[in-house]
């Protein structure tokens, strides 16, 4: 601010006005994060569950079991409900210790031979900052099972059936 008041000084436009004081909204800092979240009451997010086919490609060049999105920021102190809506005929879990455990409604399938998604709702308010991790404890991805692996972060391999949650203080 002081650079601009100076540069209009200096071209003679008269615009030095005061300035409030402004919030430290260095990234990260509680300040910022309480800024952009000013009257934010409730988070929302709507995750599918895409099966096999459907799914997307592993490092092998097969489609797998994905849920998608996987990675997920939050604010403490704010309810969230996630809408899981799923295309599988096979039930699946977003289970984070400590967090939040949601067990997903298999889809329905139909005479004509698709599949009617299950829809679950899960509501929640994340009470405790820091980085979970999620997983699905439903046995899936067959005949592989690939998906459950463990990758770097532990079971289920991350952006399939596994994933981290960031819950911002
Ligand atoms: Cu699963």
């Amino acid at each position: 601010m002081k650079t601009i008041l100076t540069a209009c000084g200096l071209l003679g436009l008269g615009l030095a006005v005061a300035q409030p004081a402004l919030a430290d909204n260095t990234p990260g800092t509680q300040s910022a994060i309480d800024s952009a979240f000013a009257g934010v009451t409730a988070q929302h997010y709507t995750v599918y569950v895409l099966p096999g086919g459907m799914g997307f490609v592993g490092p092998d060049g097969q489609h797998h079991d994905t849920i998608s999105p996987s990675f997920f920021v939050l604010k403490k102190g704010v309810p969230v409900t996630f809408t899981v809506i799923n295309f599988d005929d096979g039930g699946h879990s977003m289970t984070a210790p400590g967090l939040m455990n949601i067990m997903i409604n298999p889809g329905t399938d139909e005479a004509d031979g698709s599949i009617k998604p299950g829809i679950t709702t899960y509501t929640f308010t994340p009470e405790k900052a820091g980085e979970y991790k999620w997983h699905c404890i439903i046995k899936c991805d067959g005949p592989s099972h690939w998906s459950m692996s463990n990758s770097f972060n532990g079971p289920g391999q991350d952006g399939y059936m596994a994933g981290l949650i960031k819950v911002l203080p």
